[in-house]
């Protein structure tokens, strides 16, 4: 079966959608690991859903490996849609606007009045039949090209389907995609294919501005994850660090307001280059600060994106474009917050209410140091909020309180900061540590290393005086995860492409398995649980081929086989019999 059969089948059989709704779009091959990736639109009626989309990724020997699913779903409401003739009737929609006035909304939206007198509005001649009418609109003074305009359906962020105009308008600096509601009074989304952005930052695998100089980077943005770019919130569009994934903001006053307080703005060509000067304080080079903690908070929503912290597993966006989960919840971010010091914060209500993360400036230097310009920092505060809102589900905040859960949740919030700073060159005797640029040097115990002379920890440490605080148990946690990485990295290499949860590279695949094993662990898990949850997760995603590389990195720390946790901690160092052939 061709890997475009092999797709539409799981889509029928396993997830049980129509095959009259599943139209193949686009499949290409990635030659290193021989996978196909098929793209498919939903179509309705025989209306493009405009954001249902699905891909499913199929491997050499036929399996599917990985597939994400943004189709429309509510099976009463499509039915009710299939029954009629014109999904677009003015009897289902309400009243249906000319494509004119349409455009005139969106128009108006982006600062523009176009002449509605001069502009006239042309059909298309459609070759294919069974494709929708498309339009022309000629004569809008501000375009480069003829506007087109085409019916279409689009999923709304309150979960419905609505009838929408499509218009693609190119001008010379943008090229804007816009869905219209069909009775031309909202906007319902926003996208420009060519919106252009940089920023002057520590670049995403570098650490702090001391180790390596920042760099302006152009366009971070992930089209997938972020799919109006980093200003736009559909609706809404910012030129400063306001986001569809996060609002980035000083507060120097440490009080609780925040909406109206100072934000770098890169104006119309969102150009964030601010100057860093080392021997200032950070109240002084605020605008850096901002932006880098503006870049990395949404580096984070976009690579774990691919990972599976997406809007209907409870991300952090505000505009969630239709595809489930609750929106309203990007991230308030609080650069050099004056309500502490030396130290950060990150706060996970349930989905749908917004996270607060909070930088606070460090004192152990003089000038004193920032954390909103150590990567580490940041990206370990972001991942409290994933490891949060996937344990237990998106609408349980609870499930990380205290005991080993928490000293996980710091573990969890380590791994994915050093996995961010690995890089192809790295070998396993590289030694990791932790907020080195604030505090002048490793702020955990040991450094994260394979070598048990560097890094001595094991299961059984939980028991020593002192131990039982969150951080300590988390370094335990987290170094258990670090040779996991390396046992699977040493087989299978590295991909160089973090956006891209490849599950035959080894640093891609240990990312995707601990994502994964968050949401299939209990809520309060303890070191049992969530070792069970990265086995079972790599059980279902590559079918136990490395299940012993696993269980090897496990029983050499004392999480191997029959370890206990949970009324008394009991160590042990045995691999499963079938593993030590
Ligand atoms: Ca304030
Ligand atoms: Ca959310
Ligand atoms: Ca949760
Ligand atoms: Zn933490």
């Amino acid at each position: 079966m061709s890997p475009p059969l092999v797709a539409v089948e799981f889509l029928t059989s396993r997830l049980k959608i129509q095959a009259d709704e599943i139209a193949v779009r686009n499949h290409h091959v990635t030659e290193m690991t021989g996978i196909t990736h098929v793209y498919c639109k939903q179509t309705i009626g025989g209306f493009e859903v405009a954001n249902g989309d699905i891909d499913v990724h199929v491997s050499k020997d036929g399996q599917v490996v990985a597939y994400g699913d943004s189709f429309f779903k509510s099976a009463a409401a499509r039915h009710k849609l299939r029954r009629r003739a014109d999904i677009w009737s003015s009897e289902q929609s309400g009243p249906i606007a000319e494509p004119k006035a349409a455009f005139a909304t969106f128009a108006t939206h982006i600062g523009q009045s176009p002449d509605a007198g001069r502009m006239a509005v042309v059909p298309v001649d459609s070759a294919a039949s069974g494709t929708q009418q498309t339009y022309l609109i000629k004569g809008v003074p501000f375009v480069d090209r003829d506007v087109s305009a085409v019916r279409a359906l689009i999923q709304t962020s309150e979960g419905t389907l609505a009838p929408a105009w499509e218009f693609k308008v190119h001008m010379p600096r943008n090229y804007f995609h816009a869905f219209v509601s069909a009775d031309g009074k909202r906007l319902l989304s926003l996208v420009d294919w060519v919106a252009s952005a940089s920023y002057r930052v520590v670049k995403l695998g570098n650490n702090n501005p001391a180790d390596t100089p920042r760099e302006l980077v152009d366009n971070p943005a992930d089209a997938t994850a972020s799919p109006a770019g980093w200003h736009d919130q559909g609706t809404r569009r910012f030129t400063t660090t306001i986001g569809n994934n996060v609002y980035a903001q000083e507060n120097l006053n440490g009080t609780a307001s925040w909406e109206m307080n100072r934000r770098p703005d890169g104006g119309s060509k969102l150009v964030f280059d601010y100057p860093y000067e080392a021997s200032k304080p950070p109240a002084d080079n605020m605008n850096a600060s901002i932006t880098n903690l503006f870049y990395m908070n949404n580096i984070m929503h976009d690579i774990f994106y691919h990972y599976g912290f997406t809007e209907a597993t409870g991300n952090f966006q505000e505009n969630n474009w239709g595809k489930g989960g609750r929106g309203g919840d990007a991230v308030k971010a609080n650069a050099i917050d004056g309500d502490g010091t030396d130290n950060a914060e990150f706060e996970t209500p349930p989905d749908g209410e917004r996270p607060q993360m909070r930088m606070f400036a460090f004192t152990a230097t003089k000038p004193s140091r920032d954390g909103d310009l150590e990567n580490d920092i940041v990206s370990h505060e972001y991942g409290h909020g994933i490891s949060n809102r996937l344990t237990g589900g998106p609408d349980n905040a609870d499930c990380l309180p205290d005991g080993q859960a928490a000293g996980m949740g710091e573990g969890w919030s380590d791994f994915f900061a050093y996995w961010l700073e690995m890089k192809r060159a790295d070998t396993p005797a590289k030694h990791v540590e932790m907020g080195k640029y604030v505090v002048g040097r490793n702020i955990r115990t040991y450094p994260y290393a394979t070598d048990m002379k560097s890094n001595p920890l094991t299961f059984g440490q939980l028991l020593e005086p002192g131990w039982d605080e969150p951080h300590r148990m988390g370094e335990v946690w987290a170094v258990m995860l670090y040779d996991m990485y390396w046992n699977l990295v040493a087989k299978l290499g590295f991909s160089e492409n973090r956006y891209v949860a490849d599950p035959t590279k080894g640093n891609t695949l240990a990312l995707k398995l601990v994502m994964d094993a968050l949401k299939l662990q209990v809520c309060r898990p303890n070191f049992v649980n969530a070792r069970d949850a990265i086995l079972q997760a790599e059980q279902m995603l590559t079918g136990g081929k490395h299940r012993c590389d696993i269980w090897r990195a496990f029983a050499k720390r004392g999480l191997g086989e029959g370890a206990k946790a949970a009324d008394s901690i009991v160590t042990s160092t045995k691999m499963p019999q079938n593993c030590n052939a």
